[in-house]
């Protein structure tokens, strides 16, 4: 148990196009969770230190090349091999931040040519289901503003605003905690904003079984 509470961590995943402030927030939240006596630790996807996250990481950095197929199922297969460790630290009553998760990797591959939504989301059907997914929404104009692009695979205008469509699509989904929240605002604005939403989504979770994601 930890000072305020016996009950589960929460599953709390930040969403959003890339620049949108994602990083910013997740270390932010976690220090203040932690600060106010509630255990919390950040996880980002793709973990690349994992052996399938240096294959996504020399994806992305065009190193290599993987089939679309090949490398949706690795990112996948990435969140698949942390479940018993998000597991295990849910169930100690820690609190996950974590820096994109299944909705990014269904955004992502689903921007792609010829592929569907149900097919990108099949493979990761089950993985624990996010208490509260906070999107952080910014336009693609604000989002250019905030510096130019860099290297990687994706990172392009035109790319990143069919991904903002298709997370329009995921956010349809009644069944998920979706928090749309204004990115334009100011770090600390967004922060306090995100704090509230997080606390009330950590006292929700605590007398509740984790959940199953898409099922
Ligand atoms: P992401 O993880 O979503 O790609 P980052 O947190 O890395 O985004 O932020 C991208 C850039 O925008 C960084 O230079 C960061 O300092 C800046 N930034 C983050 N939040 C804001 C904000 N609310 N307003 C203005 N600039 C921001
Ligand atoms: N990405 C991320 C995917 O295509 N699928 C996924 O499942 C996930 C989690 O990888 F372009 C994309 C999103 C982004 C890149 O970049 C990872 P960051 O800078 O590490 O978030």
């Amino acid at each position: 148990c930890s000072k305020m509470s016996c009950g589960r961590g929460a599953l709390i995943v930040l969403e959003g196009v890339d620049k949108a402030g994602k990083t910013t927030q997740c270390k932010k939240l976690v220090q203040a969770l932690i600060a106010s006596g509630r255990p919390a630790e950040m996880m980002r996807f793709p973990d690349r230190t994992t052996k399938i996250g240096q294959l996504i990481s020399a994806y992305l950095e065009k190193k290599s090349n993987l089939e679309d197929q090949t490398v949706h199922l690795l990112f996948s297969a990435n969140r698949w091999e942390l479940v018993p460790e998000m597991r295990e630290k849910l169930e100690r009553g820690i609190s996950l931040v974590v820096d994109r998760y299944a909705f990014s990797g269904v955004a992502f591959t689903s921007a792609k040519p010829g592929f569907s939504l149900e097919w990108c989301m099949n493979p990761d059907v089950g993985l624990p289901k996010p208490d509260l997914v906070l999107f952080l929404q910014l336009h693609p104009t604000a989002a250019s503003q905030r510096g130019q692009f860099g290297a990687e695979r994706y990172e392009t205008s035109d790319f990143q605003r069919v991904v903002m469509q298709r997370f329009e699509h995921l956010m349809k989904d009644p069944s998920l905690n979706w928090q749309v929240i204004d990115a334009a605002k100011s770090i600390e604005e967004l922060h306090a904003e995100i704090k509230t939403h997080s606390e009330t989504a950590i006292a929700m979770a605590e007398n509740q079984p984790i959940g199953e994601l898409w099922k």
